[in-house]
């Protein structure tokens, strides 16, 4: 079947667009258009055309796939220019979300109609690009410089309601079908004789003096270490300065830069590798998923009420259980407080508020979650404790609950041998604070069902999270490369590197935040618990030992107003503690420990190649089956960069051999406990191999 097909409808040609899923610019596709637009504008019977497509979406923009490949004409910004000079009226019917080239292609037909739930918009700066089809040139010719580099710089999409008001859109198609209101609105355009309505044509409206510098200001944290930003406004700037047919080929040239970039090529990477993490091989997504209305929390803690106020954003209805009264108002109070915030920063309004806890049930009563779809279990992190929990929880659930715990390090196998159901448990491995975090760690135990996966992988998608199935072992997938990356960030206080150099060093390269910085945030407490119930560490007396020295001296982090770092009343501002420095000091003398300056290349080694080694162990183990499992879970749940595309990507990026070399140089120098080479490794390395190809 063809993907662009030509029809006449009285005195209109009515192109339609058929590439799905979502009908993005392919190459076929675009010599497809330029063909349907020669063929009617070459009919003497047509004085308009439409342009609709079919399926669930106007076009979603370029096909990503091909800026892998060397490009093939006609190119985009071609077929544009060839729809914008057409002397016959080109109206645009957008349904679904017209992103990328394809607002460029609405932004370059001559009049715009859309139903009013369709959005438009720019996403390329999520994919290390800029528009690069005139988009920069066009949306600020239509609403104004600076809500232009607002919706380029964000990335994030216009609704078509307020596009029409802004007069990007024409007109909303309310009450009809989207393509006879389309040809509706073309007939009047022809009646009218309005004739091409060119966008180029316009000017851009004036700006203040000075007004990029304060742009740039304004965006400089949001977008650090970031290339595509600073290029769209500079083709902003251009936009003012230049004729367009200039500014356009200027913006060319950016794109193309952009494109090339290792920051593209690692931001597209994440944008598949979110995609293929919910297919998980040999778990059909289609297969019988369990409906989820009715899900239980049970424990009313920080967790446990993040958790609630997910599933409640959802429209799911939640039951939260806990044993304690106090532990329910507080739990209750917690997801009052979630709705509020979200309120007051417009993202949802009083009726979501009013409905969202009316949905809310909250009980000290087992027999009250009886009936409902899931229990997530949020209670302390004890295996006794759990293994209690999921015994009740067993004798009183109907077959066909499932079963999950939120345990981050705990054996999934133990506890569903609470049970006697344990196709019915599964690890739901959420991250905090819980309602914000965008990753859910699915852990699939020995006997987890198939069709408890895919609905927890349904699931994760109704809470707008992204869902990675990991098997399971300690930590599962993030924590426990994180015990490694954690492990370096503490060797190296000893060795001589300050808390504030090792995070400032690794925030440079892309870490939302430093090592340091996160264990204050997150509670030394916490880590320190765990390690103190494990059997396996090392029997080194250099491991964590500043971490264990500041829990032992009371610094817990933020929360007691010291940590690594030391915090002013009410600030969250990390400041440098010479008195932690100097029991480093102290302390690496009584352990032997040379102290010496540390470069930040080999901070940077040290840290994130603990993550690529553990991560090459995860893939030889098969607990993670794709390296681009590991790289979402990375860039969703810890922090890393996405425009470095995750650990294994950017391992990839460097080159395994490289990485190889280096390990092995850290093995010899650290000691094999730590640095001991993954046979995977090994093996890419001498093959000339990529994680990204197992
Ligand atoms: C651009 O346009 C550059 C221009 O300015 C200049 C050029 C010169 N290409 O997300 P879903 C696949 S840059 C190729 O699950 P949803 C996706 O991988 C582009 N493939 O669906 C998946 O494949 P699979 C700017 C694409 O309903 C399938 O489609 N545009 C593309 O949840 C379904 O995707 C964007 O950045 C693509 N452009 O969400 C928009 N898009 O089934 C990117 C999707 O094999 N797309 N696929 O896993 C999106 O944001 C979402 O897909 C969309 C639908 C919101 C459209």
């Amino acid at each position: 079947m063809n993907k662009v097909n030509i029809a006449f409808c009285d005195d209109l040609a009515i192109i339609t667009v058929d590439n799905p899923p979502v009908n993005a610019l392919s190459q076929s596709v675009r010599a497809g258009l330029v063909d349907a637009i020669e063929k009617a504008d070459g009919r003497r019977d047509v004085n308009a055309i439409v342009l609709v497509c079919a399926g669930r979406t106007f076009f979603a923009g370029s096909d990503i796939r091909e800026f892998s490949k060397p490009p093939q004409a006609p190119y985009l910004p071609m077929v544009i220019e060839r729809i914008e000079e057409n002397e016959k009226p080109i109206v645009a019917a957008i349904h679904g979300t017209a992103l990328g080239g394809g607002f460029e292609i609405a932004l370059g037909c001559h009049y715009r109609v859309a139903l009013s739930d369709a959005q438009v918009g720019f996403p390329e700066v999520t994919l290390g690009l800029l528009p690069g089809a005139t988009g920069t040139q066009r949306l600020p010719r239509l609403i104004g410089v600076e809500h232009a580099l607002d919706i380029m710089i964000s990335g994030k999409p216009m609704d078509a309601v307020t596009a029409e008001a802004e007069g990007v859109i024409d007109q909303l198609i309310e009450d009809e079908n989207l393509l006879d209101g389309a040809i509706t609105f073309a007939h009047k355009v022809v009646a009218k004789s309005l004739g091409p309505r060119r966008v180029r044509d316009l000017t851009v409206e004036p700006i203040a003096f000075g007004f990029f510098d304060n742009y740039r200001k304004k965006i400089k944290r949001k977008t650090r270490g970031l290339i595509s930003p600073e290029k769209i406004i500079r083709c902003v700037e251009a936009s003012i300065g230049m004729p367009f047919d200039e500014a356009a080929a200027q913006e060319r040239i950016f794109f193309n830069e952009c494109k090339a970039s290792s920051q593209s090529k690692a931001l597209r990477h994440i944008f598949f590798a979110e995609r293929v993490v919910a297919k998980v091989p040999g778990v059909s997504v289609e297969a019988s998923q369990r409906e989820v209305n009715r899900v239980a929390v049970i424990g009313a803690g920080t967790m446990g009420a993040g958790i609630a106020y997910s599933c409640l954003a959802a429209g799911l209805e939640v039951a939260m259980l806990d044993n304690e009264n106090s532990g329910l108002e507080r739990g209750r109070d917690a997801i009052a407080g979630f709705y509020e915030h979200d309120v007051s920063r417009s993202r949802i309004d009083d009726s979501n508020m009013v409905n969202g806890l009316a949905r809310l049930e909250t009980t000290q009563d087992y027999d009250a979650v009886a009936d409902v779809d899931l229990v997530i279990e949020a209670v302390f992190e004890n295996m006794a404790i759990k293994e209690e929990v999921f015994r009740k929880l067993d004798s009183v659930c109907r077959p066909g609950t499932i079963l999950a715990t939120n345990t981050s390090t705990l054996d999934i196998d133990r506890i569903a041998a609470a049970t006697e159901r344990r196709e019915d448990v599964i690890g739901l491995h959420f991250f905090s604070p819980a309602h914000i975090m965008r990753l859910l760690e699915i852990v699939r135990g020995a006997k987890t069902a198939d069709d408890v996966i895919a609905t927890a992988l349904a699931l994760a998608k109704k809470l707008q999270k992204v869902g990675v199935v990991v098997g399971n072992c300690f930590g599962f997938v993030g924590n426990r490369m994180l015990y490694g990356y954690g492990r370096e960030s503490q060797f190296l206080l000893l060795e001589g590197a300050p808390a504030e150099q090792i995070d400032g060093v690794l925030q440079e390269w892309g870490m939302a935040m430093g090592p340091h910085a996160v264990g204050d945030l997150a509670g030394l407490d916490v880590g320190y618990k765990v390690r103190q119930e494990r059997t396996d560490l090392p029997d080194d007396p250099r491991f964590y030992r500043v971490g264990d020295l500041l829990v032992e001296a009371g610094r817990f982090g933020q929360k007691t107003g010291k940590g690594i770092y030391l915090y002013e009343r009410g600030s969250r501002a990390p400041i440098p503690d010479s008195e932690v420095q100097a029991m480093i000091v102290r302390e690496a003398k009584l352990l032997g420990v040379e102290q010496r300056e540390i470069g930040a290349e080999e901070i940077i080694q040290r840290c994130i190649y603990a993550l690529i080694i553990e991560g090459a162990r995860i893939l030889e183990e098969g607990v993670s089956p794709r390296s681009a499992d590991i790289d979402v879970i990375w860039t969703n749940g810890y922090g890393f960069p996405r425009h470095r595309g995750g650990p294994m990507h950017y391992a990839d990026e460097i080159g395994v051999q490289r990485v190889y070399e280096i390990v092995c140089e850290f093995r010899d120098r650290f000691g094999e406990v730590y640095w001991e080479v993954p046979k995977l490794l090994e093996e890419l390395a001498s093959n000339g191999g990529k994680f990204s190809e197992l």
